[in-house]
């Protein structure tokens, strides 16, 4: 598939910046009419004020990087067959990108919990709100089925309204169960260094985030360009997996290397017992001495204990590893892209270009 002439870097960001305001616009809309729907409308103001003030807090302050990706695949398949998009396709797109931000709110807000995490997205997790506390657990249970209002109130009448439903469905179970891996692998109190195997790693990482992360803004992308064909679908499968792997893996290293002002959140994977991806390639190059430092620190609420652990991954110069592993599976994933024609390139390489190297 021939490469398209991008344009020049500074009309790109114009455009970008342009694309990213648009979007915004486009979840105010979608948060007004739930605030304002029959349901909503009958409740006491307190309870339409917090779930503003719960979704302006939770839905729009990320990256945005899986929401904005749904209008830039759908752009990337139909504009390769010349088709100009209308204004209601594009609406549609970024409509359904506000479902995919509405569920990583719900994740996030429960992961936040589960994690005893302290700040994301640069303030406050929203379960440490001196008001909120466990009530972020209904919370969550709402912003879940604000995508299903979205769905319903704005694709019911289109062919791929049930398949859409079916895929925000089956992703949420994937990411549950990855999560239930994640949370029961290496559970607090117990350090079993047996456990940390990159197997294990990888179908932690797959399903708690590859498939939400990456597949579904591609698969909800293909669904809106009318594609149907089920290769398309796998091969974004397989090409999405292996990004979310490469992208969770940096999450792990953010968590320990990454400025918490730039990434918005303190990392708190080694108090936390979690099976990561330093921790595993760790124990692959430790000696026995550095096993028993890690045994003996690992997963415990303790500032020296974090930094012996630390101090571990230093000597290991897993630093380098990761730049190292960084560097490889880019370059087999620019591969894997360019050695298909399935699907435009561009599909792909516009998701892997957002993570390469990134910082937050
Ligand atoms: C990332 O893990 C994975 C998720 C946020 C999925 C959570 C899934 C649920 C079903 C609740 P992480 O804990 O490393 O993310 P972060 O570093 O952003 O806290
Ligand atoms: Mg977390
Ligand atoms: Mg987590
Ligand atoms: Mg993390």
């Amino acid at each position: 598939m021939a490469a398209l002439a991008e344009p020049p870097l500074k009309q790109q960001k114009l455009d970008k910046n342009a694309d990213k305001q648009e979007f915004l616009k486009v979840f105010e809309q979608l948060r007004d009419e739930i605030v304002n729907d029959e349901l909503l409308a009958g409740q006491p103001d307190f309870a339409k004020a917090w779930v503003k003030e719960m979704m302006d807090y939770n839905v729009p302050l990320g990256k945005l990087n899986r929401g904005m990706a749904v209008l830039d695949v759908l752009r990337s398949v139909a504009g390769g067959k010349g088709t100009e998009l209308s204004e209601e396709a594009v609406f549609r797109a970024q409509a359904l990108g506000w479902c995919i931000e509405f569920l990583q709110a719900y994740f996030l807000v429960a992961d936040d919990i589960m994690d005893s995490s302290i700040t994301r997205r640069g303030q406050p997790c929203w379960y440490r709100q001196p008001k909120v506390g466990m009530v972020a657990i209904n919370d969550g249970i709402i912003l879940e089925a604000c995508i299903f209002r979205i769905l319903r109130k704005h694709f019911c009448s289109l062919p791929s309204y049930v398949h859409l439903l079916d895929l925000f469905h089956e992703v949420t179970y994937q990411t549950a169960h990855g999560q239930l891996l994640d949370t029961t692998t290496a559970p607090i109190g117990t350090v079993d260094l047996t456990r940390y195997t990159l197997d294990t790693y990888l179908r932690i990482v797959t399903y708690k985030t590859a498939y939400y992360t990456f597949y579904l803004p591609v698969a909800c992308g293909l669904r809106l360009a009318g594609v149907t064909d089920p290769a398309a679908y796998k091969l974004a499968e397989d090409i999405c997996v292996t990004m979310g792997q490469y992208f969770q893996i940096q999450d792990d290293y953010l968590d320990c290397y990454g400025d918490p002002v730039v990434i918005g959140k303190i990392g708190t994977d080694i108090q936390d017992n979690k099976c990561s991806w330093l921790v595993v390639q760790a124990l692959q190059r430790a000696s026995e001495a550095q096993k028993k430092v890690i045994e003996d620190n690992y997963g415990q609420d303790d500032k020296g204990k974090v930094q012996a652990v630390k101090a571990v991954y230093r000597e290991l110069q897993l630093e380098a590893v990761f730049k190292q592993y960084e560097q490889e599976s880019y370059n087999k994933l620019v591969q894997t892209i360019k050695g298909q024609d399935l699907l435009p390139q561009a599909v792909f390489t516009m998701l892997l270009k957002k993570i390469y190297k990134r910082q937050k």
